[in-house]
């Protein structure tokens, strides 16, 4: 009987899934080299993620949590009950703290997650259609610009999207500002977003988040290579690279990188690419910016998202944010 409560449309194998690679070539040929860092997440990534979440140095997750465990139903109040769509759900572990808060309505609710990794989406869905019984879910799997372009139709009266983790940091300042245009795009007037982000505070505890005793992000970083072995038929020789984050001060970033431990030169046959590395040559896998609220607000006004409140906890490392169009 779940399974009528369930669809999933899979974004990957639509025509839009060209533009998916030649990014790849793109960044790996930069100066320096970059790859999108949504390659974090295969299955496999996707799992290290859920580690990264549990580990005492990474605050970001904890303190999300927090920050919406004390203001769900804040936030279902001021929304009245709205479809929800959540970019980059993951195992949606956060987002059940919503779930619970819209049930007050005692409604059908309709919820769209939407993820690069088609397996974490289909075991949450499962999980989550056995936990709530008044839930409809329609899995997207694909990017957040395959989501965007081909968001559930306008008739999902009252539409909520999601961005939580602070996932909003891996884009650039251009990276941010399109999306945040695609978003305004996106809703009508009167619909809102919800959205993470993690705030300036000391180097030494952000620094920490991304250089974790137990090497669990270092695996999670190195397994953009894997990933790029198994999906391009590839051969970088992971273990002829290390993980390297650091705050960049004046960026106001976590990069993270992967650097070379020699002179070397790996093929992705797939994509018929060859990419040749110096000895101490890094890729960036990834940033993290670390916002300025007051910054953030007027980025948002300017792109014709209203902010109606902005949670944060007691230190105020995080923030979260309810924007109406
Ligand atoms: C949750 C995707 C925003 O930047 O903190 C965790 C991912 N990278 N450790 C972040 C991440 C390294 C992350 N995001």
């Amino acid at each position: 009987k779940e399974h009528s409560r369930f669809r999933w449309i899979n974004l990957h194998s639509s025509q839009l899934s060209i533009q998916e690679d030649t990014d790849i070539i793109q960044g790996l040929s930069n100066q320096p080299k970059t790859l999108p860092c949504r390659y974090l997440y295969d299955d496999q990534g996707s799992e290290l993620f859920e580690q990264i979440c549990e580990l005492p140095e990474y605050y970001p997750t904890r303190t999300e949590q927090a920050i919406l465990e004390t203001s769900a139903l804040e936030i279902a109040q001021m929304t009245g009950l709205c479809t929800l769509i959540e970019l980059g759900s993951g195992s949606s572990r956060k987002t059940r703290l919503l779930l619970d808060a819209y049930s007050q309505f005692q409604q059908e609710l309709q919820y769209f997650p939407i993820d690069v990794s088609a397996g974490i989406l289909q075991t949450t869905a499962l999980d989550l259609l056995h936990q709530y019984p008044k839930l409809n879910l329609c899995g997207l799997a694909g990017t957040y610009e395959q989501a965007l372009a081909q968001l559930p139709p306008a008739e999902f009266e009252n539409r909520m999207l999601i961005f939580l983790g602070s996932t909003l940091g891996n884009l650039n300042e251009q990276e941010c500002n399109d999306f945040l245009t695609q978003i305004q795009r996106a809703l009508k007037p009167g619909e809102f977003f919800l959205f993470g982000v993690d705030l300036q505070k000391p180097i030494e505890i952000i620094e920490a988040a991304y250089n974790n005793s137990q090497s669990i992000t270092a695996a999670f970083n190195l397994n953009t290579l894997h990933h790029l072995n198994r999906r391009f038929q590839g051969n970088f020789e992971v273990n002829q690279f290390e993980h390297w984050a650091f705050y960049n001060p004046v960026a106001h970033q976590i990069e993270m990188h992967l650097r070379s431990l020699k002179n070397q030169t790996a093929v992705l046959e797939a994509l018929d690419y060859q990419v040749s590395l110096q000895s101490g040559e890094t890729i960036r896998t990834e940033i993290s910016r670390k916002f300025h609220l007051p910054t953030l607000v007027s980025v948002l006004e300017n792109h014709a998202l209203q902010p109606l409140q902005i949670w944060s906890d007691p230190q105020g490392w995080f923030g979260l944010i309810l924007c109406q169009r």
